[in-house]
């Protein structure tokens, strides 16, 4: 019998980084063993800028000398190279909904619904409200199901999860703002707490104290702009 090829995958990634920190839930998840390189993504090290030299971002896969880039493309890539516990739904409009809802996630309610409270230009009420409007649909998106992905945590929780209550959310706690509270949004308060019990999740949230201390110096940096 042929002897099973070597696989060797490695994640630069940043620790604070939702985008890596959703990939790492992923390959725990499935059970992909990974060698982990923790970047700088300031002083950005030669092998980042030679492995993504068009975003110069993390984070990166490298999945036997192939080089992915793009969290949601990376995580399409797992779940289609290691087959075990699916992330995507089979059907293709929920996988394409999947997609949509992630983007909102990453493009409108995570940095930018902290900025714009952050900025507060319409004032504070008005900023919250705003951001609030957005989250909304995101309760209504989990209402009746266990997970976004349905029984089991999929690549949805990953993204919102990674993004929302572990990291931009103690963004808006270090500002004092309690964005996502339970009488609002009962449905992502549950969720939030299913997230924690999933072992691939809960390895992966940054820790508290370290994360608040870290979205506030982004917090200045916005400020600053
Ligand atoms: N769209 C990218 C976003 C990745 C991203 O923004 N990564 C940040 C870390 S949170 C980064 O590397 N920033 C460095 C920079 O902006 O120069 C993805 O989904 O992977």
């Amino acid at each position: 019998m042929a002897k099973k090829e070597e696989e060797e995958v490695k994640l630069l990634g940043f620790w604070g980084s939702p985008f890596s920190r959703r990939v790492e839930m992923a390959l725990k998840l499935k059970g992909v063993p990974y060698e982990y390189l923790e970047q700088d993504i300031v002083n950005k090290s030669p092998l980042l800028l030679q492995l993504n030299p068009v975003y110069k971002k993390v984070p990166v896969l490298v999945h036997n000398g192939k080089v992915l880039c793009e969290s949601h493309l990376i995580l399409e890539y797992i779940d289609q190279t290691w087959k075990n516990n699916p992330i995507f739904p089979q059907d293709p409009y929920e996988k394409a909904m999947a997609f949509f809802w992630a983007k909102v996630i990453d493009e409108q309610v995570g940095p930018v619904g902290l900025i714009s409270v952050v900025k507060a230009e319409k004032g504070i009420e008005v900023a919250i409200k705003e951001a609030r409007e957005l989250i909304m649909f995101l309760e209504k998106e989990v209402t009746g199901k266990y997970f976004f992905g349905g029984e089991k945590i999929g690549f949805l929780d990953m993204v919102a999860g990674s993004m929302i209550p572990f990291c931009i959310a103690r963004g808006w706690e270090g500002i004092g703002v309690d964005m996502i509270p339970k009488e609002i949004f009962p449905e992502l308060n549950k969720w939030i707490k299913k997230l924690e019990e999933v072992k691939a999740v809960r390895e992966c949230i940054p820790n508290r104290e370290k994360q608040i201390e870290h979205m506030m110096k982004i917090v200045e940096q916005f400020k600053s702009a």
